[in-house]
């Protein structure tokens, strides 16, 4: 099977994201203000948001999507990790980089920064995922970091975020192997040694902001089917966050009706994940292919 070409464009726009985003993102903009600029960036340049920008200071590791009414902003003491993805006809490039001004976690953003150059020198040669989880973790054990081990890398399918197989950010034996033609993404996440080392569910206080649609099935309730035919036409099964729909549905309306759709299992939400200590995190990820005996990096 070859490559289908709107991966190779995805990753091209991410990767010239990536250059937009270090020589655009700065303290102190707002979260919402980042998130908002890199979506409308992608857009300019002919691209679809993969999933919502998910910006990520210190503890905060995964799944936050800022919304109209947040109003905090990235300091310079701050560890800012920004995961985004473009997608063509559903062919995602995931991605992520983290940016400090803070000389205290320099060396937490160098050595993931090298963890995931570990890990892609290992898939050249082992396509045990079990095996590139370990490269991960000696690389920050090497530097007095622990991984956060609940938390992985994934393949990628068309329309599908995380497909079939996780590559872990540990070693793990009895893993899958990634074959040839498998697209995925490689995700590192570090923090301190002295952390607990993985994520748990933000408090329930704090809203989900990433939802996904599970099914398009008919409720015989006139706005929800609205709201399912809406997302299924912007979304299919992509992730999406409120603050996208707002303008159409009403803030506090979409969130009634996210919350019935989700206890009927028709949408499913995202909870923010955090450091269990709140310690800080950093992240890189690249999306990459296995073409027979080489790998190419698409982000
Ligand atoms: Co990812």
């Amino acid at each position: 099977m070859r490559v289908p070409e709107q991966y190779v464009r995805a990753g091209k726009l991410a990767r010239e994201m990536r250059e937009w985003i270090l020589e655009n993102v700065s303290v102190p903009q707002t979260c919402l203000e980042i998130a908002t600029s890199i979506e409308a960036e992608i857009a300019r340049r002919g691209g679809q948001p993969a999933f919502p920008t998910g910006i990520g200071i210190n503890g905060v590791t995964a799944h936050y999507a800022p919304q109209e009414d947040d109003q905090t902003k990235i300091g310079a003491g701050d560890l800012v990790k920004i995961d985004y993805g473009v997608h063509f006809d559903g062919y995602i490039a995931d991605t992520a980089v983290t940016m400090t001004e803070n000389d205290e976690y320099q060396q937490l953003m160098e050595t993931t920064k090298r963890a995931l150059e570990a890990a892609i020198s290992v898939v050249k040669r082992d396509p045990r995922t079990g095996e590139i989880g370990k490269a991960i973790e000696a690389t920050a054990r090497q530097a007095g970091f622990k991984t956060i081990n609940n938390l992985s890398g994934h393949t990628l399918e068309q329309y599908t975020v995380h497909a079939g197989k996780s590559i872990p950010n540990v070693y793990a034996p009895n893993q899958p192997m990634l074959k040839r033609d498998d697209v995925f993404a490689i995700e590192p996440f570090l923090t301190l040694g002295t952390a607990a080392g993985y994520v748990v569910d933000a408090p329930p206080s704090s809203a989900v902001t990433i939802y996904s649609l599970i099914m398009r099935k008919r409720t015989a309730v006139k706005e929800l089917d609205a709201l399912v035919d809406h997302v299924w036409n912007a979304r299919k099964s992509l992730p999406f966050t409120p603050r996208w729909f707002s303008k159409e549905f009403g803030r506090e309306r979409l969130q009634k009706l996210l919350s019935e759709l989700e206890r009927r299992r028709i949408v499913r939400g995202y909870p923010t994940l955090v450091e269990a200590s709140n310690a800080p995190v950093a992240q890189f990820e690249h999306t990459m292919k296995l073409e027979g005996n080489s790998l190419v990096i698409l982000t």
